[in-house]
């Protein structure tokens, strides 16, 4: 299974990494019996694709912050329930720049070309995720007051160009969702009543355009959620305004107690019981059908068929297409041994995320 993060760059993607394997990795088995190793893969290409390593970015061992992540990172690893292992994943940190490089200025200037082409090839990359995360940082969202500029600073507002596009070029197709709100530790107490209500409030209002197209697309399935990968209380956090319009402040967070991660195993959860609910829903589609979208999908994209070429370790759309309905298709065995544990995932996950309806 895929899952693709997009978020600007800073918005705590690889931090995020860090508290799931921390909650849910090899030592951390939780109570619902689930539990994530890293699995090994081939050398990449690194000009294009790293491999993500648990091991080094772990915050609990150095704690300290990761450093800045170049390139699209991909983290391999496989699940596990009760020492038997359920699925495997592919969870993809997508190169932050597309964000970033356009959310740093603000006119208010039509996007270039690239950036234009840059979308279209990241709204096919997510076709091809069984889930997509979409990473924004929570203090950034309740800094601003005014709400556009929450959303334009946040990435929301390219977010929502990805997504309009994505609607537009795949109408009627299935895409589940996760607005994860990061670093949910560093907001004001107020935002955090009654389980983080005003956050995930602010945060609906921000990514207001998600909601509005799942309300078009009855086959979209989305949820809110505040995550942090440390939890209350062990980051000191110190915000210094500055006179530059481009980034009007500096942030610094020391960590100064043991991390605790905060709802980091929910998001994988709502993931996991989305998809093998979705292929339950899916199973009757031909296969011809599915191949040829997917390699007419393949076809069109740029950059993207480069990363699936080297996650598939396959030459051509062609192959790469065959290469993923077989993965699909294997994902199907592993829900007909799984179905009696869709509904408890999703109620797990559930006790912490919001959805949207
Ligand atoms: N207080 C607090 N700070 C966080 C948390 N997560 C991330 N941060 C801060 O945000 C910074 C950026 O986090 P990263 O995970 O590196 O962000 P990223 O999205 O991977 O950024 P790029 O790799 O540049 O795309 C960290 O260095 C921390 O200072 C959190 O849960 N709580
Ligand atoms: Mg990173």
């Amino acid at each position: 299974m895929k899952v693709t993060m997009v978020g600007i760059s800073g918005s705590g993607k690889t931090a995020y990494m860090s508290a799931l394997y921390e909650t849910l990795g090899d030592a951390g088995q939780n109570e619902a019996g689930f539990y994530i190793a890293p699995r090994s893969v081939q050398q990449f290409d690194k000009a294009i694709l790293s491999v993500g390593d648990f091991s080094r970015f772990s915050l609990a061992d150095k704690l300290k912050w990761p450093d800045g992540t170049q390139q699209t990172t991909v983290w391999p690893f496989t699940v596990y329930h009760n020492s038997r292992p359920v699925t495997y994943f592919d969870w993809i940190d997508y190169r932050g720049g597309i964000l970033t490089e356009i959310t740093d200025t603000t006119d208010t200037q039509e996007a270039p070309d690239m950036v234009r082409s840059e979308i279209t090839d990241l709204a096919s990359h997510i076709e091809l995720s069984n889930a997509v995360i979409l990473v924004a940082d929570a203090f950034v969202l309740t800094y601003y007051p005014n709400i556009k500029e929450a959303r334009h600073r946040s990435g929301a507002r390219r977010i929502h160009e990805i997504f309009t596009t994505y609607s537009r070029i795949y109408p009627n197709r299935n895409l589940i969702f996760v607005i994860m709100l990061t670093k949910a530790d560093t907001v004001d107490d107020k935002w955090k009543t009654d389980n983080y209500a005003p956050l995930i409030e602010r945060g609906l209002e921000v990514f207001n355009q998600m909601v509005s197209l799942q309300k078009q697309n009855p086959s979209w399935e989305g949820c809110i959620v505040p995550v942090s990968a440390v939890g209350e209380g062990n980051v000191h956090r110190s915000v210094t305004p500055t006179e530059d319009i481009k980034h009007p402040f500096r942030s610094e967070d020391k960590i100064v107690g043991f991390p605790q991660p905060v709802n980091a195993e929910h998001v994988l959860f709502y993931c996991l019981g989305q998809t093998l609910k979705q292929m339950r829903e899916e199973a009757g589609k031909s296969i011809r059908q599915r191949e040829k979208e997917l390699s007419e999908i393949l076809k069109q994209a740029g950059l993207v068929n480069k990363i699936w070429s080297l996650i598939m370790r396959k030459p051509d759309a062609e192959s790469i297409a065959r290469a993923i309905l077989e993965e699909k298709n294997k994902d199907y065995e592993i829900l007909s041994q799984f179905e009696t544990h869709i509904e408890p995932l999703l109620g797990k996950a559930l006790e912490r995320v919001r959805q949207i309806k």
